[in-house]
């Protein structure tokens, strides 16, 4: 009877969706070139249904004056954060930079290339709770003439949020539990 029991709880353990386990989603549609005054959309599917409870975005990319550039990231359900407007004035590139809210240094107050952790321009937390499957775009505008660059690649990490399990999955796995429990009581 220990060992239905055993099985039934690795069961619902099973269920369980990814609670508090990060994902990272990678692009694939790059390089792309940033040309001139004009905007760069790339896009990343996330095929999981997650509900996230953090979310971090990674960018990598090549630019010779930076301060051109106004990047936001647009969720499924067309949510929008600003990552950074317009900043490190005539500086080079962002490389491997990662927008976290819990990071000690914001972005406004950084230079570039921006490598390291920065707290974005708007929080990351705008997109907690709202489902994050589907495509998201990273939207990269260069607003200001002569300079120009290529997005080398970008990735989200996503953490789910409370998470709950497959209702059936959860019921059939309790229903299990509580017939083995009576049973062993039964015969005790
Ligand atoms: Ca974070
Ligand atoms: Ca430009």
């Amino acid at each position: 009877m220990n060992a239905m029991i055993t099985t039934l709880l690795f069961a619902l353990l099973l269920a369980w969706p990814d609670y508090a386990r990060a994902t990272v989603y990678v692009s694939s549609d790059v390089p792309k070139p940033i040309p001139d005054v004009a905007a760069t959309d790339s896009t990343l599917s996330v095929p999981d249904l997650v509900f996230p409870g953090d979310v971090n975005v990674t960018i990598n990319l090549t630019h010779t004056f930076v301060a051109d550039l106004h990047i936001s990231l647009i969720s499924p359900s067309s949510i929008s954060v600003d990552l950074v407007r317009n900043r490190g004035g005539a500086g080079d590139n962002f490389t491997n930079t990662t927008f976290d809210d819990s990071a000690a240094t914001s972005i406004a107050t950084a230079g570039a290339p921006f490598t390291g952790t920065f707290r974005p321009e708007e929080p990351l937390s705008g997109f907690n709770g709202a489902i994050a499957q589907g495509v998201w775009t990273l939207h990269v505008a260069d607003e200001a003439a002569i300079d120009v660059g290529t997005l080398l690649g970008w990735s989200l990490d996503i953490t789910p949020g409370a998470a709950v399990p497959e209702p059936s999955i959860l019921a059939l796995c309790i229903g299990g539990l509580i017939a083995v429990t009576i049973g062993a009581l039964k015969r005790s």
